[in-house]
């Protein structure tokens, strides 16, 4: 990245503020407006017509094209060793996920690749991964441990994090996923391992804020809402946001549990049932589709996309990218997947990327719409629609990356 000049704006630009306060599809100004920002902030977005440059600022002229929010992938496990592809030949071949990792494969493989990796090789094979997401526009991500299992190697993953959000691509949040399936250790007495996460992970990880979210994987095959409720409370107890994969498999409570605790969001959420949507709603906990997942599972059961809708629940769209259920590192693939599969408008998967994911990462004050006072971080894109970024993957359109004022160069 080049340092952030103090003053800076774009000009000349189509500007989709994602901010819903704006009228219309993209939060989208009427014609061409510029955007100024100070040490990083935006200090105002106004038409042309009104705009006379600062003494001192750096003005880059856009010559029209599309400003919107630096895109946002609220939901990642980046860090793992390994891959699945044995596995997925083995899914293509007819076996089911739930089959594979009751016979010691899915999740559990990773674990053993990932225990076998040191944290360079970690680092390094993320940071590949990470630059993959942020050449689509991503300027944050979010990403889970979970493939370590015992506290050193969950604490080793969450510092691979940690030097990822250091290495400066993208903006980081870090989640704490030790629920992510029972170890092998711990398979006769799964009630001793979530002891461990809340007596001695949570409390280590809050006191060294290696995260920032506790996240669960509730699901027969995993952790029961039993469990996953002493997880929620501990993470409480230390200051920790919470977050779970709910719903994905089958039908357990969880994310109506997990809203009702105050839940940032609510992820996969296929089996969601209707009664459990006014409790999401009421706690402004957002859903996270995951359309990779769905897609690569061959899942049929669509999250209840028209009942979340007319509830009004944020939505928000993200990779989940990982080695077994979405190998994926294209937050533009997603935004196509969730409006062909799940039948999002273009409006609103952008809204999904951007205002909703900010709010599943409990940075909507930050960040995720182009409005005064939030970070100056966004995207150019040469596209003539906004809708050409969910619907037209034939070409790579991104033009140039902005975090908070400084532009990155890939
Ligand atoms: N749900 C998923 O889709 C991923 N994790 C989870 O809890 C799958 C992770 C994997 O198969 O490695
Ligand atoms: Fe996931």
């Amino acid at each position: 990245m080049t340092s952030a000049p103090t003053e800076m704006a774009l000009t000349n630009a189509r500007v989709a503020t994602c901010d819903p306060r704006v009228a219309g599809d993209y939060g989208l100004m009427p014609g061409l407006h510029a955007i100024t920002a100070r040490s990083g902030i935006i200090t105002s977005v106004m038409p042309m017509g009104s705009f006379v440059a600062p003494a001192g600022c750096m003005v880059t002229d856009l010559g029209g094209k599309l400003i919107t929010p630096g895109l946002i992938d609220c939901h990642t496990h980046l860090v793992f060793g390994g891959d699945r592809a044995a596995e997925w030949e083995m899914r293509l071949k007819g076996k089911s996920y739930a089959e594979i990792a009751q016979a010691g494969g899915g999740i559990l493989s990773t674990v053993r690749a990932t225990r076998a990796c040191n944290e360079e090789q970690l680092f390094e094979a993320a940071l590949g991964r990470l630059r993959l997401l942020a050449r689509d526009g991503v300027t944050c991500v979010e990403v889970k441990s979970g493939y370590g299992l015992s506290l050193d190697e969950e604490l080793k993953i969450l510092r691979v994090i940690k030097r990822l959000a250091r290495a400066g691509v993208t903006d980081i949040s870090a989640t704490l996923l030790a629920a992510h399936t029972i170890p092998p250790e711990y398979k006769s007495e799964p009630d001793t391992y979530v002891t461990l996460i809340c007596e001695k992970m949570i409390p280590q990880v809050a006191q060294e804020g290696l995260a920032e979210a506790v996240d669960v994987f509730c699901e027969p095959i995993a952790f029961s809402l039993a469990q996953c409720e002493r997880i929620f409370k501990a993470a409480e107890r230390h200051g920790l946001a919470i977050k779970a994969h709910a719903e994905q498999l089958s039908h357990t409570g969880c994310a109506k549990r997990a809203a009702e605790l105050g839940a940032w969001s609510v992820d996969h959420i296929e089996h969601l049932a209707a009664a459990d949507i006014p409790a999401i709603k009421a706690a402004g906990t957002v859903g996270v589709l995951l359309p990779g997942a769905f897609y690569a599972l061959r899942e049929k059961q669509r999250p209840p996309i028209e009942a979340l809708r007319q509830a009004g629940v944020p939505l928000a769209v993200a990779t989940d990218c990982n080695p077994g259920t979405s190998p994926f590192t294209s937050i533009r693939m997603m935004l196509n997947l969730a409006a062909v599969l799940f039948s999002l408008t273009p409006a609103e998967a952008i809204a999904a990327v951007t205002a909703g994911a900010a709010r599943a990462l409990g940075r909507i004050a930050q960040t995720g719409t182009i409005t005064v006072g939030k970070e100056a971080t966004v995207c150019v894109w040469e596209v003539q629609e906004p809708a050409a970024l969910v619907t037209d993957l034939s070409s790579d359109p991104l033009h140039r990356v902005f975090i908070r004022g400084e532009e990155r160069h890939a």
